[in-house]
């Protein structure tokens, strides 16, 4: 159970820390960039998933401060990477439908931006279909800004939501994060394999880049292969993880 006023005070209190899940290249298998995924650190309860606190944040208005801190935090972070020589990342951060309703989060985004010093191109934000499909024409106005000044946009979860692909031609997305439900089977299940396969012919015709969620294990990473370009995430190569442990791969990197 989630106290909203402990909540309330977990970003004043910095009980709140980004571990990295990197994205690899699905041929050379280098680090192309990481996702920040949130955690509390909670003074009793330990490390608590974002699952047990996200949806709370959504429903009481918390993501706001929340996602404006994380999107901080992990600007600062991607920044003091590249400053200590390491090889340049994307940092992909989620940002919820709640924060897409907020008529300054493109304000925020590039004071963000201004502040840590990072280059556009190394920020991209991660966004649902539900996001694109409930607020169009507003968001459409703000994707584009955020496109204009440089930032990428992915659809996360891609698959599962509002399976309306008119979206893909009106708005300025880059990339589908393929849903790992379509992965989990992928070399064994013909249909899953069916549908993998067209999203990602689909992308490379609509020159969208394509990350597969969820990669597991060497079949399903093998089977990507066979199929063209793109990234993976997964625990194969590795879960979410501390900054530090981000850098020692990076620096284990041939
Ligand atoms: O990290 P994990 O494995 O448990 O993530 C669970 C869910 O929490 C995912 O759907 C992920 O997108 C979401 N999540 C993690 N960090 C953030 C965040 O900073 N902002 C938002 N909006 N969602 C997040
Ligand atoms: O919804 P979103 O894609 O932002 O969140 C990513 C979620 O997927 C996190 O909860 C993360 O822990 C989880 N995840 C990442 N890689 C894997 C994986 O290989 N297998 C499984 N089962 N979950 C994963
Ligand atoms: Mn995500
Ligand atoms: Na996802």
């Amino acid at each position: 159970l989630v106290l909203e006023s402990e909540l309330r005070t977990a970003v004043e209190r910095q009980q709140l820390i980004l571990h990295y899940q990197p994205k690899v290249d699905l041929h050379t298998g280098r680090i192309t960039g990481v996702e920040a995924l949130v955690r509390w650190k909670h003074p009793e309860r330990g490390l608590v998933p974002p699952a047990e606190f996200i949806p709370f944040a959504e429903e009481t208005g918390l993501i706001i401060p929340i996602g404006n801190w994380v999107l901080r935090e992990a600007c600062v972070q991607n920044k003091a990477w590249q400053r200590r020589g390491l090889p340049d990342l994307v940092m992909a951060v989620n940002i919820s439908g709640l924060q897409f309703q907020q008529a300054d989060l493109v304000q925020t985004v590039s004071e963000v931006l201004e502040e840590s010093g990072l280059d556009p191109s190394l920020l991209e934000l991660e966004i649902t279909e539900s996001v694109v499909m409930h607020n169009a024409p507003q968001a459409i106005v703000m994707l584009e800004e955020l496109h204009r000044m440089g930032v990428g946009l992915s659809i996360d979860d891609f698959g599962t939501g509002y399976s309306s692909l008119n979206y893909l031609k009106r708005f300025p997305i880059q990339k589908l994060k393929i849903d790992q439900s379509f992965i989990a089977d992928l070399s064994v299940d013909a249909d899953d394999a069916a549908i993998v396969q067209a999203i990602m012919a689909m992308a490379h015709g609509l020159r969208l880049g394509i990350v597969a969620e969820g990669v597991e294990r060497e079949d399903q990473l093998q089977f990507l292969r066979g199929l063209g370009q793109g990234e993976y995430q997964g625990f194969l190569f590795s879960q979410a993880v501390p900054a530090a442990d981000v850098e020692r791969r990076l620096l284990a990197q041939p």
